[in-house]
């Protein structure tokens, strides 16, 4: 409840894209951690290292969602933090994409309030100054792989059981129009009306055959594969790249902005329908049956 005060305060001093100073210096610490993050933030290379803990998937809860808005708009404010790497401490799994049960037998208000948590985070993401990089050591379905191609870039685990895509429609739910851009500019409009209408899976070297990740890289290796590829990043002049970086996101940002209300009464109504929360369920009974 604490966590979700602060979002609240939080989302009203940013939703229109200004982000408010937090009252804590984050700058300060090297390392900071709450319930289902842990942040490792190296002052003399200004890379954070955000490591999501949360058992058993680190599903996107609304709680969740909250700790990582907050963690994003600290960094954010902390001038000192030009490069941000997202990675998982949970097994096999990179993010297993949106909690299924806080779109299941929620009241309209409650799906309100975690549809608009989403939307921050990837507001928070996509318009980020910083350098991001997924560092994808697991499975990375649906709002996992909406979290990755909201970065800057990605590398993937060369592990042929993981996977990574917008599978939506296979839970009988549907993308929505900011999930279906973001995935357009990062693999274009034919890979992404293919992925979408099917609610493919990849394997990585699927993956990276669509541009979908930007590298394969052993298991072991990913965090530090990130940590290069964020040297490079870094050593480009930072104004010129910030600008760039804002250029090309900067109409599919403005179009959720501009709409936001919009949007999550559209999500409300779409997954409070008897035949979506149908699907949900019958979703997940194959999840339990598959572990069974
Ligand atoms: N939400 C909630 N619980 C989950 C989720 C999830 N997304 N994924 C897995 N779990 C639960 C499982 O039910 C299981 O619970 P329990 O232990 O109580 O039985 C536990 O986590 C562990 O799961 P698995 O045993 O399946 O773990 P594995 O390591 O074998 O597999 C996977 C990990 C590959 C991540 C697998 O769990 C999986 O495929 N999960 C489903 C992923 C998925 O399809 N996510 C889609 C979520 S929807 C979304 O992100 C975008 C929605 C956009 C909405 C638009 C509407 C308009």
């Amino acid at each position: 409840m604490a966590l979700r005060a602060a979002l609240r305060g939080l989302l009203s001093c940013s939703s229109h894209g200004r982000l408010c100073a937090s009252s804590t210096s984050f700058s300060q610490r090297n390392n900071s951690s709450s319930a289902n993050l842990k942040v490792d933030h190296d002052q003399t290379t200004g890379v954070a290292v955000m490591h999501m803990q949360s058992p058993p998937v680190n599903s996107l809860s609304l709680d969740f969602l909250t700790e990582i808005c907050i963690t994003l708009e600290k960094l954010e404010m902390d001038k000192g933090c030009r490069g941000l790497i997202i990675t998982s401490s949970q097994p096999k799994v990179f993010s297993a994409g949106l909690d299924i049960l806080e779109m299941y037998g929620k009241s309209p208000e409650r799906c309100g309030e975690f549809w608009k948590a989403v939307q921050e985070m990837w507001l928070k993401l996509y318009g980020s100054n910083m350098v991001t990089i997924a560092a994808i050591n697991g499975s990375s379905p649906a709002g996992g792989c909406l979290m990755s191609i909201t970065c800057d870039y990605r590398i993937m685990a060369d592990n042929p059981r993981y996977s990574i895509g917008l599978n939506e429609t296979m839970l009988g739910i549907v993308a929505p129009f900011w999930f279906k851009e973001t995935m357009v500019n990062t693999v274009g409009h034919r890979n992404t009306e293919i992925s979408l209408e099917l609610g493919l899976l990849y394997k990585p070297a699927e993956a990276l055959n669509i541009g979908l990740v930007d590298q394969l890289v052993p298991e072991d290796q990913v965090l530090s594969a990130a940590t290069q590829t964020m040297t490079k990043w870094l050593a480009i002049p930072e104004h010129a790249r910030q600008i760039t970086k804002s250029m090309m996101r900067k109409s599919t940002i403005e179009k959720l902005r501009s709409n936001r209300e919009a949007d999550i009464q559209n999500f409300v109504n779409f997954i409070t329908k008897e035949s979506i929360q149908k699907s949900l369920r019958m979703y997940m009974e194959m999840l339990k049956q598959k572990k069974a």
